[in-house]
């Protein structure tokens, strides 16, 4: 029997192994379905997928020689640095020994009489752990709606999130891209400067804002290295771990000159500035967020030429930055060219795919190829489908079928041993991933290593803790606008799926807080079985 099974070899997974194994001295297996390391970075290879959080941010803390090793090219990385990345670190620490490729997890039981886990995979292997660790990713269960038809069209179709290694050539083709959020939006760029046509359906208009990518140069790369120190502290001061200059306390404080003079220079800054690193109220205050609505509208309106084009374009009727933040390098420039054409799909709804055409309510469009950019069953996607069943056989799909909820998100009452990284109800994609995946990943390894030198063989949260915390998770998505847009945040893209705000938004520092109170109050909310109860006696 093993220690531990950790499940994904993306940020979380590599971590986990890394803490287990090489830190606490574990037998550990891990599990990955894809082939190599990488997990979301393995997957979205589509032309020009790029990381939108700074390469400074978006990477390792835990190791200052890594730091200083690794050189960053670009202030956000693009898909193939990133994947490198990960696949240095993975090759610095040996982890890929540790893991099994090419290989899915199709059933977890939790083994009553023995408090271990049996994790079954695709390739028929049967492993008996005492814990099971989900480093599965929020976003890796890809999803393409059941547009009638789908399975009949003759040419060729692709998934933004499963996008073929070999490169994709659409010179010449007339394309059908469907899905305008930080993916589609990514991409439209890339194929219309390659396609014969390019045709975009679109069901929300994004609120999209400037990436401000720029090379950074050896000089810059020298001042980052020098500054990390300062950096990984500094990040710990936002709520979303991000770092900014300048962050004001409210739009409706300012005269609207100084308000649209504040903007400007956030929209020249980049990245996530408008939406976490303007002014803190708009989240919050409808009048505060309908400034910067309103600001961003009047910038598609000039960058768009085609006065139709630009009013579909225009996003309305939710607010901004309630959705993922969606940052653009030439998005809306791409419909000033004619071979680029916009569909409003909630004007003309998409019918039905045919063999040789996508359907509207009004029109036939003739295409040779279909991107779909449609996004994932978020969240929970990815652990239902692995069939995880706890105390009694339960699915964690029947648990969870009013909305996920687990405790701190780390664990769910009736799955002893069970631990999520960055799952529901944790502050995970609203903080920098991979500093949320840092601190669960120390949290579970701390917890592991208490639990084993203790002497106890089970932990599982309590069902009034884990009702306490999906309580609060939902006080303080309520208090925000967030929660106000059909996004994935809220399940809202998948039909059928509760609506149940799927995110911790009341900060990192302050989550990381909670869990290590919870920790020094000896695991409070949790119930610890010592390994001589009168059960095992
Ligand atoms: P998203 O953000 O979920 O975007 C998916 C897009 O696909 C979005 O524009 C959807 O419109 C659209 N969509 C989904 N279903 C349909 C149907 N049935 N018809 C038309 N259009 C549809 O996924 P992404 O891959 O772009 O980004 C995921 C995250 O990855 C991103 O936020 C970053 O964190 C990285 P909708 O808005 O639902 O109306």
């Amino acid at each position: 029997m093993l220690d531990a099974v950790v499940v994904g070899a993306g940020f979380a997974g590599l971590y986990m192994v890394h803490l287990l194994r090489n830190r606490l001295g574990l037998s550990v297996q891990g599990i990955e379905a894809a082939q190599g390391v990488g997990g979301t970075w393995y997957w979205n290879r589509y032309p020009g997928a790029r990381c939108d959080i700074e390469s400074q941010l978006y990477c390792y803390s835990f190791s200052p020689e890594l730091e200083q090793e690794w050189n960053w090219s670009e202030r956000f990385p693009a898909q193939p640095e990133v994947l490198d990345y990960l696949n240095h670190v993975a090759e610095r620490f040996d982890l890929m020994r540790s893991f099994t490729f090419d290989t899915r997890v199709v059933g977890a039981d939790f083994d009553e009489t023995t408090d271990t886990w049996l994790v079954c995979t695709d390739g028929g292997a049967r492993i008996r752990a005492r814990f099971f660790i989900a480093a599965t990713g929020n976003l890796s269960a890809g999803r393409i709606p059941d547009f009638p038809g789908r399975d009949d069209f003759r040419g060729n179709t692709y998934f933004t999130g499963d996008w073929p290694h070999e490169t994709v050539d659409f010179s010449g083709r007339r394309v059908a891209l469907i899905g305008t959020g930080s993916t589609g939006v990514q991409l439209v760029p890339h194929v219309a400067q390659q396609a014969a046509a390019l045709t975009v359906f679109q069901r929300t208009p994004a609120y999209a804002c400037p990436l401000g990518n720029r090379p950074l140069d050896t000089e810059a790369m020298a001042r980052i290295k020098a500054n990390y120190p300062a950096i990984r502290q500094r990040e710990w001061d936002f709520p979303g771990g991000v770092i900014f200059d300048d962050v004001r306390p409210s739009a409706l404080a300012e005269t609207p000159e100084a308000r649209q003079h504040f903007y400007e220079q956030k929209w020249r800054a980049g990245g996530m500035n408008l939406w976490l690193g303007s002014y803190e109220d708009i989240l919050v205050d409808e009048r505060a967020n309908e400034t910067v609505a309103e600001f961003i509208r009047d910038k598609i309106r000039t960058r768009v030429e085609n006065p139709d084009t630009a009013e579909k374009l225009t996003p309305r009727g939710y607010p901004f930055g309630a959705k993922r933040q969606t940052l653009e390098d030439g998005y809306y420039d791409a419909f000033n060219q004619d071979h680029v054409e916009l569909v409003d799909v909630r004007t003309t709804p998409i019918e039905c795919i045919t063999p040789d055409s996508i359907r509207t309510a009004d029109r036939d469009y003739l295409v040779d190829d279909i991107i779909f950019a449609t996004g994932f069953d978020a969240f929970t996607g990815s652990l239902y489908r692995m069939n995880i069943r706890g105390r009694g056989g339960r699915l964690l799909s029947d648990h969870w079928a009013a909305g996920p909820r687990p405790y701190l998100g780390l664990n769910t009452s009736g799955f002893p041993n069970l631990f999520f990284i960055t799952g529901p109800l944790s502050p995970s994609v609203l903080f920098n991933m991979p500093r949320a995946i840092e601190q669960h990943c120390n949290w579970v390894a701390d917890c592991i290593a208490h639990l084993l030198e203790h002497d106890y063989r089970a932990i599982e949260a309590e069902p009034e803790a884990e009702q306490g915390w999906v309580e609060h998770v939902r006080e303080v998505a309520d208090a925000t606008l967030l929660p106000k847009a059909d996004s994935w945040y809220l399940g809202a893209n998948v039909p059928g799926k509760p609506r149940v705000f799927m995110v911790y938004l009341g900060g990192c520092a302050n989550y990381k807080k909670i869990c290590d109170d919870v920790t020094a109050a000896g695991y409070q909310g949790f119930a610890l079985t010592p390994t001589t109860s009168p059960d095992t006696a």
